[in-house]
C-alpha cells in the first residue's frame, strides 16, 4: 500500500468536487480529488443550465469564467405557460436587476478541470474502492485502488462531494443522520439538439398531457425535456414521438417556431426531493448531491451545490489560515437553511407545473388557481423571481 498525505481529501471530481479543489488551491490549502470515473465519462454527462449569479461570481473567484463571460448568456426573464395561457416571469425588474446566466455545467466542468490542470491540481481518475476511515479522529484518512494498487491518502478533513450514489453520506453513522425525501411519480426526457433555441428565453409549459421545457446551451445548441412515465425507457422516445410531443405542449407560437433535428444526446432522469441531515460529521463534510437532491424544475440543484462549496471553502480556508473552527461547527446549519428554501421552491415548481398521476379534478383547479395568482400579483411574480434568480448566500 503506497501512503501519501494532504490537508483536504476530496471525493468525486464533479463540479461541487473541482470547484472545493480550486478555491482551496488558490488559497495555498493542499488538496487531491478522487474521482470513480474516467475525465471523459465525467465530461460526458448532460445536466444543468442555469447559472444563478451566486455560482457566476464563485467562478470567477475561482478564475475559471472566462469562457463563461465569453459564450453564456444572461437572461433577465422566462416564460411560465399553462395550457393556452402564458406568462413572462421579468427577474430584472421584480428583483432589482438580477438575472441568470445560461451555460451548461459540462462546460463549467470542462473549464475546472482545464484550470486545475494548469495549477497542476491533484485529481485521481479510476479511483475504485474508495473508503473513508478514522473520520472521528484527528488523523482521517482515505484508502482505495488505483493502477491494480492499494494507496492510502492521509488528510486533516474529507469533502463528500460525491454525489447522490457516493460512498461519503453513508459513513455519517444511522444514530446521527436523518434524511427526508420525496420521489415524485415520472421523469424528465431530456433531449439535446444541434438545432436554434425556440426562443430567446427559457419556457417553462404546463399542460393536461404534461410537463416541457424549452431550454438552450448556445445560439446553436438547444436543451429541451417532456416529463414522462417513470417506467418509460429512451426506446419509448424515437425523435420524431419526442418532437409531437413536445410541439403538443407548448405555446402554439413557439410549436410553430420550433426547429426539430437529430437529438445528440437524450436521457431519461428521475426526479426526487432529497436532503440529508447533518451535512457535516466530524472529519467529514458533504457537498452538492451527496448532501440534497431537488428536481430540476426551479434550476437549483448545481446552484445549490455552489452555495455548499462557498460555505466550505470559507470553513477551510478560516481553519488553515486564520486557526479557527468556526466555520467548520456552523457549516451544516448554515447550509441547510438555504438547502431546504431552494427544495421548498423547487418542490413548489414541481407541484405547479406537472401533472400528477393520482392528481384528481381539484388538485387541478388548486394548479390553476397557483397560475392564476401568479398572472395577477406581481407580489406573487416577485416570490417567484427572487428564488430563481437565487436567494443570498
Ligand atoms: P455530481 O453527481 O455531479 O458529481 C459527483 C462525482 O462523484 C461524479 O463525478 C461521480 O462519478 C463521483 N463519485 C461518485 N461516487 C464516487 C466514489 N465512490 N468515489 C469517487 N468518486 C465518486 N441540476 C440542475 O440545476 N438542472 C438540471 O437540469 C439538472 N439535471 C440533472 C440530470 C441528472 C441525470 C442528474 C443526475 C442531475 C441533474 N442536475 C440538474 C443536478 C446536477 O446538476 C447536480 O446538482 C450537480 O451535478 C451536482 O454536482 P456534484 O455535487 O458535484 O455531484
Ligand atoms: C437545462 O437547461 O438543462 C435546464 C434549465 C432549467 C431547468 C432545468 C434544466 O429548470
Amino acid at each position: 500500500m503506497t501512503i501519501s498525505e494532504t490537508q483536504v481529501a476530496i471525493i468525486g471530481g464533479g463540479p461541487s468536487g473541482l470547484l472545493l479543489s480550486q478555491l482551496l488551491h488558490l488559497n495555498e490549502i493542499d488538496n487531491v480529488v478522487l474521482e470513480q470515473r474516467t475525465r471523459d465519462y465525467v465530461l460526458s454527462r448532460i445536466r444543468a443550465g442555469v447559472l444563478e449569479q451566486g455560482l457566476v461570481d464563485l467562478l470567477d473567484e475561482a478564475n475559471v469564467s472566462q469562457r463563461l463571460h465569453a459564450e453564456g448568456e444572461v437572461h433577465s426573464g422566462c416564460e411560465i405557460a399553462f395550457n393556452d395561457d402564458a406568462l413572462r416571469i421579468d427577474f430584472a425588474e421584480l428583483t432589482g436587476g438580477k438575472g441568470v446566466t445560461v451555460y451548461g455545467q459540462t462546460e463549467l466542468t470542462r473549464d475546472l478541470y482545464e484550470a486545475r490542470d494548469e495549477m497542476g491540481g491533484t485529481i485521481v481518475h479510476e479511483a475504485n474502492n474508495v473508503q473513508l476511515q478514522d473520520l472521528d479522529s484527528d488523523q482521517p484518512s482515505v484508502t482505495y485502488e488505483h493502477s491494480g494498487a492499494t494507496h492510502q491518502l492521509k488528510c486533516q478533513f474529507v469533502a463528500g462531494c460525491d454525489g447522490f450514489h457516493g460512498v461519503s453520506r453513508s459513513c455519517i453513522p444511522n444514530s446521527v443522520r436523518r434524511e427526508y425525501s420525496r420521489v415524485y411519480p415520472f421523469g424528465w426526457l431530456g433531449v439535446l439538439s444541434q438545432t436554434p433555441p425556440v426562443a430567446e428565453e427559457l419556457i417553462y409549459a404546463a399542460t393536461s398531457s404534461g410537463f416541457a421545457l424549452c431550454s438552450l446551451r448556445s445560439r446553436t445548441l438547444s436543451r429541451y425535456y417532456v416529463q414522462c412515465p417513470l417506467d418509460d425507457d429512451i426506446s419509448d422516445w424515437p425523435d420524431d414521438r419526442f418532437w409531437e410531443e413536445l410541439k403538443s405542449r407548448i405555446p402554439a407560437a413557439a410549436a410553430r417556431a420550433l426547429v426539430t433535428g437529430a437529438s445528440i444526446e437524450k436521457s431519461i432522469a428521475p426526479l426526487r426531493s432529497f436532503v440529508c441531515e447533518p451535512m457535516s460529521w466530524k472529519r467529514l463534510f458533504l457537498a452538492g448531491d451527496a448532501a440534497h437532491i431537488v428536481p430540476p424544475t426551479g434550476a437549483k440543484g448545481l446552484n445549490l451545490a455552489a452555495s455548499d462549496i462557498y460555505y466550505l471553502s470559507r470553513a477551510l480556508i478560516d481553519y488553515f489560515n486564520n486557526g479557527t473552527e468556526t466555520g467548520l461547527g456552523a457549516y451544516s446549519d448554515k447550509a441547510l437553511d438555504r438547502v431546504w428554501m431552494a427544495e421548498r421552491f423547487s418542490w413548489w415548481m414541481t407541484n405547479l407545473l406537472h401533472r400528477f398521476p393520482e392528481h384528481s379534478g381539484f388538485d387541478e383547479k388548486m394548479q390553476r388557481g397557483e397560475f392564476t395568482y401568479l398572472k395577477s400579483s406581481q407580489t406573487a411574480q416577485a416570490a417567484l423571481a427572487e428564488n430563481y434568480v437565487g436567494l443570498p448566500y
